[in-house]
């Protein structure tokens, strides 16, 4: 990897590989047979709507080049994107002088939201994209208008823009509210999380028990313990910190386990099936019969990345270790070429 593209990686994010843009969140927008219309509400002297191709004709058309940083680890570096200026849009619109937030809101089932203070707005220049590599934007990937903000975690790029909300005190985003992901989503920061809630007493309580099945756990801090058989179904640690702890045969079964971090960890025989590990670092664990089965791995790591120092040693895999081909998808170049060669036969 040349100095260039790692000067251009945040802390702890690696590549996605070429040509691969992982789906992350909502699908699909509402199902709404209307037309697709933006609007302008909350804190703004007379709210406004346009169509799509209003927006197309009145603003200027912009093409702009910018490296995307996914919460859960991955990056995309010069992606393509074109359409037009949000501040473009904002000087024709009177704001009123005690707008403080604008929530952008997603014509979805769940109306998703995020939101930016407008004082952060001059320096992140969010577009309104319609285009990605040329091509008007998948629907997947928010078609036909999402936003893209550069220099914050992608959380902050909502799909399918419906309506732009301006307010005078700010309005949480989904995933800042149910997954405490940071309001403010630096990755230069490396603003991912906001820590758990709970108090230390609780969480140790909870860790004697060996039984977080269910808990929400967030940033958990567990290093170096001794947890073997622990049972954590469908329990919510996004980030949390297992290095070198002992989780043989633990049930992780469908946890979300993004982010987390289990450097050095023993997971023998331990049961990850249907767990969310996006971003988790498996870098020099024992995963000798570990089961990934139906786990969903973007932007996990198992091995080190070019660049990393020499100190990252590689998962310890065996023929039991079980890391189904199908989720290769999204890992980056450096993973997968690691599984091929110790996974055995792509299973
Ligand atoms: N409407 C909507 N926008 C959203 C999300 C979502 O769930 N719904 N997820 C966010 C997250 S967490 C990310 S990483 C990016 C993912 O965009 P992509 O699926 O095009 O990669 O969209 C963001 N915008
Ligand atoms: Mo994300």
């Amino acid at each position: 990897m040349s100095t260039s593209i790692k000067d251009r990686l945040p802390p702890n994010q690696v590549l996605t590989a070429k040509g691969k843009w992982p789906l992350v969140g909502e699908r699909v927008p509402r199902n709404d047979d209307g037309p697709w219309l933006l609007h302008a509400q909350g804190l703004v002297e007379r709210p406004c709507t346009w169509s799509l191709d209003e927006l197309k004709q009145r603003y200027p058309w912009q093409q702009r080049t910018l490296d995307i940083h996914c919460v859960t680890r991955w990056s995309m570096l010069d992606a393509s994107f074109a359409g037009i200026a949000l501040l473009d849009v904002l000087k024709d619109l009177s704001i009123s002088p005690q707008a403080r937030f604008v929530s952008f809101i997603a014509r979805s089932e769940r109306s998703h939201s995020t939101s930016l203070p407008l004082s952060d707005l001059e320096e992140l220049d969010p577009l309104l994209a319609f285009e990605f590599d040329g091509q008007p934007l998948t629907q997947e990937h928010g078609g036909p208008l999402r936003v893209v903000v550069a220099g914050r975690y992608f959380y902050k790029s909502l799909k399918w823009l419906e309506t732009l909300l301006f307010l005078e005190n700010d309005n949480l985003g989904y995933w800042e509210g149910e997954s405490g992901y940071h309001n403010h989503a630096d990755p230069w920061k490396e603003e991912r999380y906001i820590v758990s809630g709970l108090q230390r007493s609780e969480v140790r309580r909870l860790l004697q028990s060996k039984n977080l099945s269910g808990q929400t756990l967030l940033s958990l801090e567990a290093q170096s313990m001794r947890l073997p058989n622990l049972v954590a179904e469908n329990a919510l640690l996004r980030n949390a910190n297992f290095q070198h702890a002992n989780l043989a045969q633990a049930n992780f079964k469908k946890a979300n386990l993004s982010n987390a971090h289990f450097q050095g960890a023993c997971l023998q025989d331990a049961t990850l099936q249907g767990a969310d590990v996006e971003g988790a670092n498996f870098c020099g664990a024992d995963l000798r019969g570990c089961n990934f089965e139906g786990a969903s791995l973007f932007g996990a790591t198992f091995a080190p990345e070019p660049g990393d120092p020499s100190t990252v040693h590689p998962a310890i895999l065996d023929s039991h270790t079980r890391i189904p081909s199908e989720s290769w998808e999204a890992l980056s170049d450096a993973q997968r070429e690691f599984l091929r060669k110790n996974v055995g036969e792509e299973s």
